[in-house]
């Protein structure tokens, strides 16, 4: 079992669990002697990307560059794993091509909207509802569900718990780690 360098590229809906599942199972993977780095809003949203929106042409922007940043991860021998809505499945197939095929494992944290919506934990679903945010993903922002990912996870049916450890046999059983 050779340590390989990929991206776990999480995508879905704004609460749909993609930080707290990516976040879990990077310290499942470190407890196993895999070093993974996570790439969110937290660190780059606020820092990198801290001068883009949330138009589509600012979200295009966004993960262009978190994919070349991705790249360089892989480049230095790391398994990055990021977090982001990346709607776009235009945007997503071209992070996949900056990479060799296998590196990017597209990971479809699937979870309704109603259920998203339900959860709100920052209390934006109901700012998107009122209209004080717009361009709100799901609301009034468009959600291109991938149509072949390679692993999809269901965050509505199980626990965080769950879907990490079914990432962890995904990964093992297809020689990642
Ligand atoms: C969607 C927004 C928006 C709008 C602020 N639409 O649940 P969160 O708070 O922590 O995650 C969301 C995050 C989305 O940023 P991404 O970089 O993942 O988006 S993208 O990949 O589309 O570029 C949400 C918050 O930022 N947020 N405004 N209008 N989410």
């Amino acid at each position: 079992n050779g340590h390989h360098s990929f991206i776990l590229w999480f995508t879905g809906l704004s609460a749909s669990g993609k930080s707290s599942i990516a976040n879990a199972l990077a310290k499942e993977l470190f407890n196993r002697g895999n070093q993974a780095f996570v790439l969110d809003g937290d660190n780059i949203r606020h820092g990198l990307n801290k001068d883009l929106g949330f138009d589509e042409q600012s979200r295009k922007e966004n993960i262009r560059r978190i994919g070349e940043v991705s790249k360089l991860f892989v480049e230095s021998g790391q398994i990055v794993l990021t977090a982001f809505i990346s709607p776009y499945k235009e945007d997503r197939a071209l992070v996949r091509s900056l990479v060799d095929e296998g590196e990017f494992i597209e990971v479809y944290v699937k979870c309704s909207i109603e259920e998203c919506e339900r959860r709100d934990p920052k209390g934006l679903y109901k700012k998107a509802r009122n209209h004080e945010i717009p361009n709100f993903t799901g609301i009034s922002a468009p959600y291109e569900a991938p149509d072949h990912p390679e692993i999809v996870v269901d965050s509505e049916k199980y626990s965080i718990e769950e879907c990490t450890a079914q990432l962890i046999d995904f990964l093992i059983e297809k020689g990642y780690i």
